[in-house]
């Protein structure tokens, strides 16, 4: 079956572009997307935003964690594309009125300091190529009906990505084992969750690197400088207007974002 990938990036970004809710694209096949193309059509709509004049700023996991496959009911991870245009900093202010229906949820952000490549990559490359691991908040905005998704939907969608603010204060990688640090996600003043790096498929680490090995299968990989979420250890949260979401570190400095 031959599947229109850019008419469905075109399809998924007048979705953003109208601010509105669109149907799965599998439903409407009539068969299966297959994860090959799904990436095809993430590719088409990442280069559509760069043609409008976005840069890429790093790339993204998502449903890394037990707490995200079961709020969303898909069980393996995916794997998307962050653009400079969606980075906020760690105290930040996001217009709900530009999105679908926003949900917050907490992320381990590495910020890179070399490149990084190859159908090889360890966790310890992934260490090793490492500046530092800051707290982040992502926002993701499923351009799907009711937020619900196959697995070959959501990745079509560039994984839900619409915003992420980064925190500024982070751990060099050998300061600390990723695995043991805390997070802790505040919304509204009531703690919605405590979970520990440990949650993000064993290691943080070794999810980036299945990124790595993922983009290696198209002869791509990750930049210096790039930021990289590396998924939520917990579920996310619906943003409205007076939202204040809070994600807490033991070893990082917290990141707040208010739905304005
Ligand atoms: C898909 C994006 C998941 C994460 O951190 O698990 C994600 C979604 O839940 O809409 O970014
Ligand atoms: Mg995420």
């Amino acid at each position: 079956m031959s599947v229109d990938l850019r008419g469905w990036a075109r399809y998924l970004q007048a979705a953003v572009d109208e601010r509105r809710e669109v149907q799965g694209i599998g439903a409407q096949l009539g068969a299966e997307l297959s994860i090959d193309d799904a990436y095809l059509i993430q590719d088409s709509l990442v280069a559509e935003r760069l043609l409008r004049g976005d840069a890429l700023a790093g790339a993204k996991l998502g449903l890394t964690s037990k707490a995200k496959q079961e709020q969303m009911g898909v069980r393996e991870p995916a794997y998307g594309w962050v653009v400079a245009s969606s980075l906020f900093g760690d105290d930040t202010s996001i217009a709900v009125d530009e999105l679908i229906h926003p949900r917050v949820e907490p992320e381990f952000v590495f910020v890179l300091g070399s490149d990084l490549n190859g159908d090889q990559c360890t966790a310890d490359d992934v260490l090793a190529a490492t500046a530092k691991v800051v707290g982040g908040i992502e926002v993701i905005d499923s351009r799907y009906e009711a937020f619900k998704f196959t697995l070959p939907d959501v990745i079509a969608d560039n994984t839900s990505a619409a915003r992420v603010a980064i925190g500024s204060e982070g751990v060099a990688p050998d300061a600390v084992d990723l695995r043991t640090v805390t997070c802790t996600f505040t919304v509204d003043g009531v703690v919605t969750g405590v979970a520990t790096g440990e949650a993000l498929l064993g290691s943080p680490a070794e999810c980036v690197a299945m990124l790595v090995r993922h983009l290696a299968r198209s002869g791509r990989g990750l930049r210096a400088g790039w930021v990289v979420p590396a998924g939520a250890p917990l579920d996310a949260r619906p943003l409205g207007v007076g939202t204040v979401a809070t994600a807490s570190y033991s070893h990082f400095g917290d990141v707040t974002v208010r739905g304005v």
